[in-house]
């Protein structure tokens, strides 16, 4: 299916809407055959097995003129559609036709070990020219995809949509169904990308702030620019990446003009988004459709309407939406403002809708490096000695802090996880059970949110530029340039699964940091890079508490393979299962894990560029006792 084809069908489904909805939609019955995005016919189907083929391939791709060369998955981008329903058997060959390595990691899927992808870890990776057959179970519901996992395929076009229909049908009905698959593509070599910024991180930062309007006070006080300056940060940098050399993309298509949805006035319209870019972290609304969200990480939860939502690179969200007989544009902007992808949901071919004006670009905040009070006085000078910007409930974190620095075991220290001392303590791979005067971690009950924590001198090195002052919850903050937006903005304390279900207490916890050095471009985990410390023990059986605390003012999409996470966002029973969150600079956030898939399991940040350059490791789930296999060793 070539991407003309890809439209046709979008166009033999509007005609089909036609025939269907003779009926005026009150009329009609709660629909058991919704009309649903064209997905690939299998090659073969036989009871619940379902077989597929597909080929990797180096594929020419035209934009505004320009041609470049994408990995494609049977000819297009994205990939095709590959649609399961729970309890199938599946099989998926994957034919490589390229003249290098290629993969398939099927993204939120819990599959055995050996299927799961990812080269180096799971599997030795399809060699050129060769073909590897995926067999795995379809033990879940929800939208998911699939994408390389192989050096920079991804950036290049190699990824597509996975979507299973319920075994028991999905709790709300609706009509028509589209998968909308965001990305980003350059014409550029990923490989130049990187060293690009490797040579300069802010080399695609056009937004920066001149010296001109940092002379005329223009968007901060003067005091904020030197502050900034010396932390060797600019306030502008959002993202790595951006429309310098981004096209956005919304099911394939450029923004001009972009992909096309059709449906029926009357129609409930359940829409499918999956962000399958290298970089971008895109705000998606549609002007004048409030959005109800049902799923979050391809699961049920309890339905939340909003008017927009931040989908992290990796995440997806499925949102419902009840279009009256007029033209939307379905607008995702990056989150730093320098583009965005568009859609139009309209009910004739060629209407259109407005396209709104770009927002204005977002400025990161004290908050986002860690400082309690906002605006100025962020410069540690200004601090008053052993002042600890934190007011929070009736805790004293001041004098924490103080007996902290003064005892050499403080329990309610590390209680919080944290040990003023040695910042190294509670990182990787001790549990906080093994410390020293660790209260038990049952303390904190399941599902709760983390206490602010002040960071304790920083330890990770040069591979970390800073650490906040304080690291706390944000999974109630809509994120940078969403602060102030006149409407509903989806935040991770609205997820609620659907149904409750008694959460363990974790048996243990472990706390990373998120480390970097925007000026070096360097991406880490507690300082350190895959390479330099490629693992995370985890015990079969065992529940574990994983706090994860972002030491950068940038945003990290963390992503575990195998496992849920279950986000830990003050909801209790219902805390949500992700398979990938963004934690916010300076956040502190902590998910629950039930450890129970053996193997080496990846977990790294989705950013593709910090992924390589080593935000990176390998949770390896080993029964009790077992020894780390030799090839998983630290160098
Ligand atoms: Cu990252």
């Amino acid at each position: 299916m070539d991407r003309r084809t890809f439209i046709r069908s979008s166009a033999a489904l509007g005609l089909l809407a036609g025939m269907q909805s003779l009926a005026p939609a009150w009329a009609r019955s709660t629909p058991t055959n919704p009309i649903r995005s064209p997905a690939l016919e299998p090659t073969r189907r036989a009871g619940r097995l379902v077989e597929y083929d597909l080929t990797i391939d180096r594929t020419p791709l035209t934009f505004g003129g320009k041609t470049g060369r994408a990995v494609t998955i049977n000819g297009t981008v994205p990939g095709p559609l590959l649609r399961f329903t729970e309890g199938d058997e599946a099989i998926i060959r994957v034919h490589n036709r390229l003249h290098e390595d290629t993969s398939i990691h099927w993204h939120g899927i819990l599959l055995p070990n050996a299927m799961d992808g990812v080269p180096g870890v799971n599997f030795p990776g399809i060699k050129a020219r060769s073909t590897f057959e995926y067999r795995f179970p379809i033990q879940q519901y929800g939208t998911y995809w699939y994408h390389s996992h192989s050096a920079f395929q991804e950036q290049l076009g190699h990824y597509g949509p996975l979507v299973i229909d319920p075994a028991g049908g999905d709790p709300y009905t609706y009509d028509r169904e589209y998968v909308v698959v965001l990305s980003d593509w350059t014409f550029e070599d990923p490989h130049d990308v990187l060293d690009n910024l490797k040579n300069r991180p802010n080399y695609y930062n056009f937004q920066r702030q001149t010296l001109f309007g940092l002379l005329r006070g223009e968007d901060m006080r003067l005091q904020d620019r030197l502050a900034w300056s010396r932390m060797r940060m600019d306030p502008t940098d959002i993202s790595d990446i951006t429309g310098a050399t981004y096209t956005y993309l919304m099911n394939g298509q450029a923004p001009d003009p972009g992909w096309f949805g059709r449906f029926q006035p009357g129609e409930r319209v359940h829409l499918r988004f999956i962000n399958a870019s290298a970089g971008t972290f895109y705000d998606v609304r549609i002007p004048g459709l409030p959005l109800t969200v049902v799923q979050a990480s391809g699961q049920h939860i309890e339905p939340v309407v909003v008017d927009e939502f931040r989908i992290g690179i990796a995440e997806t969200y499925d949102v419902i939406v009840e279009p009256k007989d007029q033209a939307y544009t379905v607008f995702a902007e990056s989150m730093d403002r320098s583009g965005y992808a568009r859609g139009t949901l309209a009910p004739r071919p060629g209407m259109t809708a407005p396209v709104p004006s770009r927002r204005k670009r977002p400025l990161l905040t004290m908050m986002d490096m860690g400082m309690a009070h906002g605006g100025s006085g962020m410069d540690h000078a200004m601090m008053k000695q052993g002042e600890v910007p934190v007011h929070h409930g009736s805790r004293n974190h001041g004098a924490m802090e103080k007996r902290a620095r003064d005892a050499s075991s403080d329990t309610t220290a590390a209680m919080h996880g944290h040990s003023m001392h040695d910042p190294h303590a509670g990182h990787g791979m001790t549990g906080m059970a093994d410390m020293p005067g660790a209260a038990p971690t049952r303390l904190r009950p399941p599902g709760t949110l983390p206490e602010p924590v002040p960071h304790g001198s920083d330890g990770h090195g040069p591979a970390n530029a800073m650490a906040p002052d304080v690291t706390r919850s944000r999974l109630h903050e809509p994120g940078v340039g969403l602060e102030d937006v006149p409407h509903r903005v989806l935040v991770y304390t609205d997820l609620r699964a659907l149904h409750p279900e008694p959460r363990r207490a974790p048996d243990r916890e472990i706390e990373l940091h998120l480390t970097g050095n925007m000026e070096r471009y360097m991406w880490s985990i507690n300082g350190k890079t895959y390479a330099e410390d490629p693992l995370i023990p985890m015990t079969l059986g065992e529940r574990l508490r994983l706090t994860m605390v972002n030491d950068t003012m940038m945003n990290h999409p963390m992503h575990l393979h195998g496992m849920w996470m279950e986000l830990e966002n003050g909801h209790g029973e219902r805390i949500p299962r992700v398979h990938t969150v963004i934690v916010k600079p300076a956040e502190r956030l902590s998910v629950l894990i039930e450890v129970d898939a053996l193997g080496p399991w990846a977990f790294h940040c989705h950013v593709l560029y910090h992924m390589e350059l080593g935000m990176f490791r390998v949770a390896m789930v080993q029964p009790p006792g077992a020894s780390i296999p030799d090839r998983f060793v630290s160098r």
